[in-house]
Formats: C-alpha cells, sequence, structure tokens
C-alpha cells in the first residue's frame, strides 16, 4: 500500500513515533490477502512460525517463556490525579509515565520495520464503530490484527482528512544492532513491559511484550479500557462480555450478554451446542460488547472485534465443537504442542495424548512429561465469519436488543448453578460484587480468590466506583426494558475436587430457565441470595446426574454467605465516597436476608 493518509494528524503522529522508536523502515498496511502472505512468510524465513501441515494456512507460534500472557502488574490507567483512576487501577503520573516510556522508546525498532495498522473496531463505516491506527514492530502483531479487527484502506477513506482515530502505539522493545541475530520471540523482560493508558485524550502506549492483550491493543486496552471511559461520558457501555442469541423451539428469539472474568467461559458458552431438544444457539461475539440504548429504548448490543483469540486448552469436540470447526484453516495457533504429523495439540484436545509432541518450549514431550505439552494460557486466533454458528446478524450495525445480562466466575464453592437478581438494583450488586478464582490469562497466581466486579477489573478505564454508578444510570434510562440480570458459576467442586455440573452443552439448560423467567412462565423460589429455579423447573430431560450432585450445585448455604460479608464490606470500602450509596443498600438488604 502506498504511504501516507490524508490525514495530517496521522502523518504526523507516525513521523514523531517514526523519529523516536528509530525503524529501520514504515511499511503502511492495508489488511489484504497478500499482506498477510507476506508477512507470514517473512515469519516462516526467521523461523518464528511453523506451518501445519494438517490446517491449511494455519502456523503455531511459539512466545518467549516470560511473554505469555497479559500483565496486569504493569498495566496503567495514567490520568492527571490518581483519584480518577481509582483503587483497583495501577496508576502513575501521566508526565512521568510518558518520560519513562520515551526513554524506553527512544530507538527501540532499531533494525526493524514499523507497521502502520489503520482498523476499526465495528463494521467500518457504522455510525458505531471506533477507528484505531496501531503502530507496532511486530508482524505476529499486524497478522493478528488481521484477525481480530477489521484492517483496511477503506478505514484510512472513512478518516478523511479530519477524523478521529485512537492512537495505539506498540514496540516490542527489542531493537536488533547492525548484524545482531535476531530472538526467536523478541521481548523486554518483564520490569520493562509498559501497558499504558492515556484516558484523558485517548492514547495507548504499550511497551515489551508481543503477546495477546498487552499487544493486540484494540481489544482489551481500545475495546475495553478506553472505550469503557468514553462510553461512560456519552452515555454508552463497554463490556467484557459475549453475546448470543438462543432460539426457542416455537422460534422466539432472545438475546444474551454474559460477563465472566479471563478463561471463565465466555467462548463456550458464546458457541454453545445446547443439549435440550428444539433449542438453538448462535454466537455474536466471544469477548466484548459494545451496548447502546437505541429508539426502542432498549439497549442494543455489537461485537466491535471480527475475531477470536480463545483459550485453546479444554476445547474439543466434546466441549466446543463450533470453535473446533471454526479452526479448521486460516488460523494463528500460540504456545500449543505440535504433533509430528503436523498439527496442533492441547491438554483437553483429545482423549488420547499423542505418544510423542514438541511442547509449547520447543522441547520433546510424552505423556511422561512433567510439565505439561501446550500453556494453560496457549490460544487460537480465528476469523469469527468461520464459526458454522456465527449469527447472521453478527455484524449487523444496528446491534441486537439484549433481553438477559449473566454475571458468574469460577468458584469451587459457595456459589449455586443459577440465581436472578430480584431487581436491576439487585442485579448491579452481584455485578459489583462477582469473585472468581484467578486463571493463566493473566501472569501470577492462579486459582485465588478475587473480586472481578462485572468481570472488569482488569478492564475498567477509570475509577471503578463511577463505573458502578454508571450502571445504574444505565438502569434508570432503560427502567422496564432493561435487561433481566442472573448469576451462575458452572465450576462447583465436590470435596474430591471433582467439577459437579457437566458444564458446556448443558449449560443451556439454565439459560432455558432464565427465558421462561424472562417470559413470566415459570415461578421462583425466593433466597436471601437470590431467586432459584423451584423444584423440578430445571430442564434435566436426558441429564445423568444424581440428585445428590444436583442438590449440592444448588445449595445455598447461610453460613458460608454470611463469611462473604466482611470481604466484600472490605471489597466495598476500596471505593470510599464513589461508593454508589444504592450499593450500600443492597449489601444492607443482603445482610437482612441472610439473617
Ligand atoms: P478469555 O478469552 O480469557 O476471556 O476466556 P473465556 O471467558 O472466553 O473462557 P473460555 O470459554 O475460553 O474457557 C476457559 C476455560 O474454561 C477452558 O479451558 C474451557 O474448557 C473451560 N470451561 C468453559 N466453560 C466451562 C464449563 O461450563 N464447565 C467447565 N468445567 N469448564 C468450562
Ligand atoms: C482475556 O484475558 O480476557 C483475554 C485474552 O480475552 S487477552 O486478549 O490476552 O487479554
Ligand atoms: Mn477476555
Amino acid at each position: 500500500m502506498k504511504s501516507g493518509s490524508r490525514n495530517e494528524k496521522l502523518n504526523t503522529w507516525v513521523k514523531e513515533v517514526a523519529d523516536l522508536c528509530r525503524p529501520d523502515s514504515i511499511t503502511w498496511c492495508d489488511g489484504s490477502k497478500a499482506e498477510y502472505g507476506r508477512m507470514m512468510a517473512l515469519m516462516l524465513e526467521r523461523g518464528m512460525a511453523v506451518p501445519l501441515k494438517k490446517r491449511p494456512n494455519s502456523f503455531l507460534f511459539r512466545t518467549d517463556p516470560s511473554d505469555v500472557a497479559r500483565v496486569e502488574d504493569r498495566t496503567y490507567i495514567s490520568t492527571r490525579s490518581q483519584e480518577e483512576a481509582g483503587p483497583t487501577n495501577n496508576w502513575v503520573h501521566p508526565d512521568e509515565l510518558k518520560k519513562t516510556m520515551r526513554g524506553l522508546y527512544q530507538g527501540c525498532m532499531k533494525g526493524r520495520t514499523m507497521y502502520v495498522i489503520p482498523f476499526s473496531m465495528g463494521p467500518i463505516g457504522s455510525p458505531i464503530a471506533k477507528i484505531g491506527v496501531e503502530l507496532t514492530d511486530s508482524p505476529y502483531v499486524v497478522c493478528n490484527m488481521h484477525i481480530m479487527t477489521r484492517v483496511s484502506a477503506k478505514v484510512l477513506d472513512v478518516l478523511g482528512e479530519k477524523g478521529e482515530f485512537i492512537p495505539c502505539l506498540h514496540s516490542i522493545g527489542a531493537p536488533l544492532a547492525p548484524g545482531q541475530k535476531d530472538a526467536l520471540w523478541p521481548c523486554a523482560p518483564i520490569e520493562k513491559k509498559y501497558i499504558s493508558h492515556f484516558p484523558e485524550e485517548n492514547l495507548i502506549w504499550s511497551y515489551g511484550s508481543g503477546y495477546g492483550g498487552n499487544a493486540l491493543l484494540g481489544k482489551k486496552c481500545l475495546a475495553l479500557r478506553i472505550a469503557s471511559n468514553m462510553a461512560r461520558h456519552e452515555g454508552w457501555m463497554a463490556e467484557h462480555m459475549l453475546i448470543l442469541r438462543l432460539t426457542s423451539p416455537e422460534g422466539k428469539r432472545y438475546h444474551i450478554a454474559a460477563a465472566f472474568p479471563s478463561a471463565c467461559g465466555k467462548t463456550n458458552l458464546a458457541m454453545m451446542q445446547p443439549s435440550i431438544k428444539g433449542w438453538k444457539c448462535e454466537c455474536i461475539g466471544d469477548d466484548i460488547a459494545w451496548m447502546k440504548v437505541r429508539g426502542d429504548n432498549r439497549l442494543h448490543a455489537i461485537n466491535p472485534e471480527a475475531g477470536f483469540f480463545g483459550v485453546a486448552p479444554g476445547t474439543s469436540y466434546g466441549t466446543n465443537p463450533m470453535a473446533m470447526d471454526t479452526l479448521k484453516k486460516d488460523v494463528i495457533f500460540t504456545n500449543c504442542a505440535l504433533t509430528d504429523d503436523g498439527d496442533v495439540w492441547w491438554e483437553g484436545m483429545t482423549d488420547d495424548s499423542p505418544a510423542h509432541a514438541i511442547d509449547w518450549k520447543g522441547r520433546d514431550w510424552t505423556p511422561a512429561s512433567k510439565d505439561d505439552a501446550a500453556h494453560a494460557n496457549a490460544r487460537f486466533t480465528a476469523p469469527a465469519s468461520q464459526c458454522p454458528i456465527i449469527c447472521p446478524d453478527w455484524e449487523n450495525p444496528e446491534g441486537v436488543a439484549i433481553d438477559i445480562f449473566i454475571f458468574g466466575g469460577r468458584r469451587s464453592s459457595v456459589v449455586p448453578l443459577v440465581t436472578e437478581a430480584y431487581s436491576w438494583d439487585h442485579g448491579v450488586f452481584m455485578g459489583a460484587t462477582a469473585a472468581s478464582e484467578t486463571t493463566s490469562a493473566n501472569i501470577g497466581a492462579v486459582g485465588n480468590l478475587r473480586r472481578d466486579p462485572f468481570a472488569m477489573k482488569p478492564f475498567c478505564g477509570y475509577h471503578m466506583g463511577d463505573y458502578f454508578t454508571h450502571w445504574f444510570t444505565m438502569g434508570d434510562t432503560l427502567g422496564a426494558k432493561a435487561p433481566k440480570i442472573f448469576y451462575v458459576n458452572w465450576f462447583r467442586k465436590s470435596p474430591e475436587g471433582r467439577f459437579l455440573w457437566p458444564g458446556f452443552s448443558d449449560n443451556s439448560r439454565m439459560l432455558k430457565w432464565m427465558c421462561q423467567r424472562v417470559d413470566g412462565k415459570i415461578g421462583a423460589k425466593e433466597t436471601p441470595i437470590g431467586l432459584m429455579p423451584k423444584e423440578g423447573d430445571l430442564d434435566l430431560s436426558g441429564l445423568d446426574i444424581s440428585s445428590g450432585n444436583m442438590k449440592a450445585l444448588m445449595n445455598v448455604d447461610l453460613k458460608e454467605w454470611k463469611a462473604e460479608v466482611p470481604d466484600i464490606e472490605k471489597h466495598f470500602a476500596l471505593f470510599g465516597s464513589r461508593l454508589p450509596e444504592r450499593l450500600k443498600k443492597q449489601l444492607e438488604e443482603f445482610r437482612k436476608r441472610l439473617g
């Protein structure tokens, strides 16, 4: 593609960054297949990409062992006052952070090409879409952005001379001296990584990592952290939610948006194949929802992304067949194992492990090896359009009207399979107090219980107390047309540590109950934590589950719930005077119901 654009602001910024980072050359990307092919050829030549014999146009990458997930400890919301970033975000003053990062960016692209990637989050030209431009020195990022966003010269046409874009600067932070041999996965050490957001000027600066949410800046950085801040000012919502369409045997459509923390089941629910007869699920998005109130006063959701960056381990024809079918061609795999016949493999993909494979670190692996063959946060990048059950409306700029919100998390105990909120305010309380065991999607300890409000702890670009207030404001705007709110937990375990609920396609059973509740077709039992299915109301037809397990899954132990209260109080105290009174009132009522 030709160099430069008609947009003066963009051209000036590209030049400024080039003067600072000193790349050997600059390439403007057009998002074409030919460009993708050229990038892959380059990475094949460098030995970074491994072609897969079993899957056309698909490649495996192995990252540096230090660069395998998001880095929440190195992620910053940099506002002029720390108060604005709030208690859940890391903060450094923009002057100081920019000074530090400018130091790192100085000459950081030497020996490399800087790619200019114009992309759209949401269909190009749609009134809800946002334009970003990512500058990066990573061809891996270019290929991933091709799949995850809409990269095209058309974006520059829409931008025109005066259009607004969100500048996203990214460097892997590994300049090359003349003659220096490149690493297979160049990146900077952890203490030099920075994932920085300047929401007051809608600006993103990322340094030192080439992986996922750290480097594909349209995703978490733009579509969640920056967008959530824009959304609260402009009266809409940017949420860490899947979007799906469920159709009943009678042909009635329900649109569901669900917020679960990272690696807690969004992709799987979004592509679920219902085990209950006659129900159909179609996928609209698996990670992010942008939602606006439209003329019908309902909340309409779009998926701003164009692909899936999904967790590989655990994905199989048994658990998520629609994902498996999405992965047949044109896929980038990262940190999966390589089989001897030229395919990828990961834990949980097949009942039998291969007798031999190359693990994600490039070492020989057999079932006797002590480490896993694939990294726990190994991922696939695949076009959403390849999903066999992608909804015909997935790119509709009008979005789909949401009927149901679901919150949830990974809780091996305490939290039952499904509960319904008594009211919008109670639902906001459920979202605000959501807790989940940490996963490999972030670098850090796994399995630690933490509060992750609305699954947005790592992704809210402003003060979380104000974010709670925004949820109440949206509820007031929507009034009677607000979605009904539910809370789920697929991950409760037996004392022996086994999952009590089969999950996956059987999660449709809870969705059916929710739809029946929306239609007012079915009653519910009042409990201190919320409304729950009455005995016999959950459709368990054809499911082989013991009544003991069902009882354990639905159990509400008041002692355990009372023990949650001090932790909720501590969590709420973090937000100080910005904690909405309505949440305090909900906590009071919750306490009363617990007795
Ligand atoms: P991010 O992409 O990090 O935001 O994750 P996600 O929320 O999309 O999670 P995903 O659907 O990829 O699931 C993460 C892991 O949880 C995978 O290993 C799944 O196999 C597993 N999982 C998903 N749904 C269920 C379920 O219903 N039951 C059980 N036991 N495991 C599940
Ligand atoms: C998540 O961690 O929620 C993800 C993966 O969706 S990443 O894009 O790396 O953030
Ligand atoms: Mn996610």
